[in-house]
């Protein structure tokens, strides 16, 4: 079925995804803070407010004004965002340190990208961390939502696995939102084949998610051992798990992002992943959706983002 989905409605989807990112990333991070535990979490103790964000979320602010404005990346000035609204002290990857540097003293970004590792390009998670906005945002086409994360992803990420985690993550909410219009939530497996069938089929991203699909119904431990929680900071290593996760609990945004608090490794940034994909489906302050207190308790988004965006 074709439909036509109106600007608004676009952003509105985008936004709660945002949310859903933010909260994730900023409650996530919280459990870098010695003495703080998973358990607390599970038992209803939530860490004192405010959550400060990381750069996963000032990198999707980025992302979502890109769209505000015109409903499609534009490669170019995305760098320069990404560049121009970098404060280095949240917690940026070594790898988008430099390319961001580079970016912002004039190099172009397809050289700064290629130039990392060792002309490797980056395979980091950090095109994941910042997507799910974007594919919300393209409830109704995750061709074109697939599209557009390569746009967004190889700004920085030049590795094909790199941009594939982007991809995946795009795909997952342009689903998760499409499934929220239709009031029709995808069964786990369908969701995650989906998602594979988007991928390059020689990627480790899409095996990745391939296996995440045949472990559903398994323990989240049982799929952190086959899969990975991240803990490498690359896509290979954090996107499967994260939607195995969204596919998972995607009518249940908390327990969504304990289950991510409980896996340990790169918290932040799977519960980012999650949170997106899972709110993009769930809203805020629904039942099962991004809980008010918790929107309440991260720090509010960077004053640069407009309002209407
Ligand atoms: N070969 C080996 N390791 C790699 C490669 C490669 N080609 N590319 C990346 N890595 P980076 P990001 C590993 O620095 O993707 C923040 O904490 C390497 O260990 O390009 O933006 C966020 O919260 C490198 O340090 O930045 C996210 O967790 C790491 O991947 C994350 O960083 C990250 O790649 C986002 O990172
Ligand atoms: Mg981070």
């Amino acid at each position: 079925m074709t439909f036509t989905l109106f600007p608004d409605t676009r952003l509105a989807l985008a936004r709660d995804a945002l949310a859903g990112l933010s909260v994730g990333d900023a409650l996530g991070s919280q459990f870098f803070v010695p003495g703080r535990h998973p358990a607390d979490l599970a038992a209803g103790r939530l860490p004192a407010p405010p959550w400060s964000w990381t750069d996963d979320t000032e990198m999707a602010c980025s992302v979502v004004a890109a769209l505000g404005g015109t409903g499609r990346i534009d490669p170019d000035a995305l760098a320069l965002a990404f560049a121009e609204h970098c404060e280095p002290y949240r917690g940026y990857g070594p790898g988008a340190v430099t390319i961001l540097r580079l970016i912002r003293t004039g190099t172009p970004w397809p050289v700064a990208a290629a130039s990392a590792f060792d002309g490797q390009g980056s395979c980091g998670n950090g095109a994941a961390m910042r997507v799910a906005p974007l594919g919300a945002w393209y409830a109704d086409s995750i061709r074109r939502a697939a599209d557009q994360a390569r746009a967004s992803a190889e700004v920085t990420h030049a590795h094909p696995e790199g941009i594939a985690g982007a991809v995946a993550v795009a795909v997952a909410a342009s689903l998760a939102a499409r499934a929220r219009l239709d009031g029709d939530r995808p069964e786990p497996a369908r969701l995650l084949n989906a998602v594979a069938g988007a991928l390059d089929p020689a990627g480790e991203v899409h095996r990745g998610v391939r296996r995440a699909a045949k472990l559903l119904g398994q323990s989240a431990a049982a799929v952190v051992d086959a899969l990975g929680n991240g803990s490498r900071v690359t896509a290979q290593d954090t996107v499967p798990f994260t939607l195995w996760v969204a596919a998972t609990h995607l009518g249940d945004y908390p327990t969504a992002i304990r289950v991510c608090v409980e896996a340990g490794g790169d918290v932040d940034t799977t519960a980012a992943i999650v949170g997106g994909v899972v709110a993009a489906y769930t809203g805020i302050g629904t039942p099962g959706g991004v809980p008010d207190g918790w929107l309440a308790a991260r720090e509010p988004l960077p004053d640069w983002l407009p309002a209407h965006t």
